[in-house]
């Protein structure tokens, strides 16, 4: 996949009431065809569309940690609508009673906003006490490119990460299926995995991603939670256990023995969860003038692991856990596809 250096890049849909030093830095940046998403900046070495950059660049600007703050941290498709119902739950089990609980009548995604892509989406300049008011939140950026005062305060952050063929299909299904202009059309699955397997994806490459916040959670674990979607869905008590301590409310004895987990664990279960109404017919975008439309129904499709085997030809499979073998060596951490 060619990749285009500065200039000539033409103006792109929005850059109108952008400052000068934002248009500067936009056409400073190498930028390629991303398939499903025509048009994809280079910024500090991971690919976004220009809506998300903005909105990356403006956060990295403005966005003040304070030391409580929880952030959490994937990348797309890797679980992070679960991971959010989870942290919700978890931290505000003594606020709602769980007949009347948030979770029922909204998507996850609306009660833990991303901070690029819904908070500062697109150059946005968020109300300072709607921020202050969250205080959970989540982002889809690497660990190198964080707000240097996520980096530096006490805040903690919890990483969550999913196989690469899994990620790699969920994200196919979910891009083909997003409402765009008319213009774009599906990708094929071929031409998808082509540029996956060139580190060409929404956030990627994958695999700089998942590198970025293993390192910071091996150097301080007291910072960097990492988590696995396999072993939630294997076995999910331990984790989400060690999850409510890390985000520094631990399950009582008490609720322990009312079985506290096992409610959270049953509120936010794909079963439940993609059976509301909300998540059934309900539908988003990232912000003003997002020419996408989420229908909340693509976050919830299969929910399962290995389900990139019934998708990926056994070539495939091989490139991809290649790659990863390569990519990964030297560092105590796999994913393979074929398992
Ligand atoms: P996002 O990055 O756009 O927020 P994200 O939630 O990370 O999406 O990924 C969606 C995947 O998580 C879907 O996987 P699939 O395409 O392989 O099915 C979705 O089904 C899965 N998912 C959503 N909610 C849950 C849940 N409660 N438990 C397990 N998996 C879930």
């Amino acid at each position: 996949m060619a990749m285009s250096r500065p200039s000539p890049t033409p103006p792109q849909e929005g850059e109108e009431g952008l400052s000068h030093d934002c248009k500067e830095l936009l056409s400073s940046l190498p930028t390629t065809n991303g398939g499903r998403f025509t048009h994809l900046y280079q910024y500090e070495g991971f690919w976004y569309n220009q809506q998300f950059l903005l909105g990356i660049i403006a956060c990295q600007r403005h966005f003040q940690a304070h030391d409580s703050d929880l952030l959490l941290a994937t990348t797309p498709k890797s679980g992070t609508t679960w991971l959010k119902a989870l942290a919700f739950a978890i931290t505000n089990r003594a606020r709602y009673p769980f007949p009347q609980h948030p979770l029922l009548t909204n998507n996850p995604h609306k009660l833990v906003p991303y901070l690029e892509m819904n908070l500062y989406y697109g150059n946005s300049t968020p109300d300072p006490e709607r921020i202050r008011s969250l205080g959970l939140f989540s982002t889809h950026m690497p660990y190198t490119s964080l707000p240097q005062s996520i980096k530096d305060s006490n805040c903690k952050v919890v990483y969550l990460c999913r196989n690469p063929g899994d990620v790699f299909i969920s994200f196919w299904h979910f891009s083909n299926n997003l409402k765009v202009p008319e213009t774009q059309s599906p990708i094929s699955l071929e031409d998808a995995f082509d540029l996956f397997c060139a580190g060409i994806s929404m956030y990627g490459p994958f695999w700089d991603h998942v590198l970025g916040y293993w390192k910071e959670s091996k150097e301080r674990p007291e910072k960097v939670m990492f988590l696995k979607y396999e072993d939630l869905k294997r076995e999910p008590v331990a984790p989400v256990k060690r999850l409510a301590e890390f985000l520094g409310c631990p399950f009582t004895p008490q609720e322990d023995r009312e079985g506290m987990l096992h409610d959270i664990l049953k509120l936010c279960s794909f079963e439940n969860l993609s059976n509301l109404e909300v998540n059934k017919i309900g539908k988003t975008r990232h912000g003003n003038n997002d020419p996408y439309e989420v229908e909340h129904k693509h976050l919830f499709r299969r929910g399962e692991v290995g389900d990139s085997l019934n998708y990926l030809t056994t070539q495939m499979i091989e490139r991809l856990d290649q790659i990863m073998e390569e990519k990964l060596q030297g560092y105590d951490l796999t994913f393979q596809v074929s398992v």
